[in-house]
């Protein structure tokens, strides 16, 4: 099965578009998980286990683990083993570089670590895209108008297209990703902060395309925009991440119930507007 196709069925089983993203902090952990990386395992598989009948994927940041050096990496590998082989795992590591390194990263992420999908950055070209694009059962999800303050730096930088018409760079990524699309695997990855223009990019790629939008919860993006204007013509494939809200929703014991009770409220909302 590929990665659109378990994401469907996870979404349609749970009815959520809800994707938890698994980013350990020592520094936001419960007071009773022990700050090591064999404590942050155990706090991992609960919220997993408190949260897998509510969620359509799981998104382990690779940056919260590649801080613990090796035993971070042995982390990584075991969370994604744990998620249940039903719900996809979307890595984001944002890579890209040559295509002979893009090669290696992709092995990293699909062979070794076993994730489902991966978030790319589409700045070198097709070259540093395609060794991902080539693992057909694998999603790509190509960074295309990200959540943060300074995206505008770039991304929303009026450029040439190759049909000489002038549109924001971020539109000319998206017209680009629907062109490297060849194996349905491509996604994007649109702010929930953004959420004008996450309903033209919708319209821009159709209904097709996955659409990844994490900056609901600590970043401020609001959820029901998001879905409005994220979800294909169905109300799918608008990818809900959340992390911090969810993952960090108590200090204390209590932490299951209340990430639990956090991510619920979010898939209510979800299953009253979409299912
Ligand atoms: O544009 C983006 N914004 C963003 O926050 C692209 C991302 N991949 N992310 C990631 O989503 C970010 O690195 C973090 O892993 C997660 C958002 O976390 P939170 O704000 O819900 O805690």
């Amino acid at each position: 099965m590929n990665f659109k196709e378990k994401l469907f069925k996870a979404a349609l089983k749970n009815r959520s578009w809800l994707c938890v993203g698994l980013d350990p902090d020592i520094s936001k952990l419960p007071s009773n998980i022990v700050k090591t990386p064999s404590g942050i395992e155990e706090f991992l598989k609960v919220v997993i286990d408190t949260t897998k009948d509510l969620v359509c994927a799981y998104k382990p940041n690779s940056a919260f683990y590649e801080q613990f050096g090796i035993d971070g990496i042995a982390l990584l590998k075991s969370i994604i083993s744990f998620v249940p082989a039903d719900i996809p795992v979307i890595l984001d590591a944002k890579r890209g570089d040559i295509g002979n390194t893009s090669k290696m990263y992709a092995a990293a992420a699909f062979d070794y670590l076993g994730a489902d999908a991966i978030t790319v950055n589409p700045y070198m070209g097709f070259d540093s895209i395609w060794p991902f694009l080539d693992y057909k059962d694998k999603g790509v999800i190509i960074l295309c108008l990200t959540s943060n303050l300074s995206s505008s730096d770039f991304q929303k930088r009026q450029v040439i297209d190759i049909d000489n018409r002038q549109i924001p760079l971020y539109q000319v990524i998206a017209r680009t990703a629907l062109a490297w699309n060849k194996n349905d695997n491509v996604g994007l990855v649109v702010g929930a902060t953004k959420p004008e223009e996450l309903g033209e990019l919708r319209k821009l790629v159709g209904d097709g395309i996955p659409i990844l939008i994490p900056g609901v919860g600590a970043q401020g993006g609001d959820l029901e925009m998001s879905l409005k204007n994220g979800s294909n013509k169905d109300g799918q494939l608008a990818i809900i991440n959340v992390s911090r809200s969810v993952l960090y929703a108590s200090k204390e014991s209590d932490y299951a119930a209340k990430s639990r009770e956090n991510a619920l409220a979010l898939v209510s909302i979800m299953r009253s507007l979409l299912f």
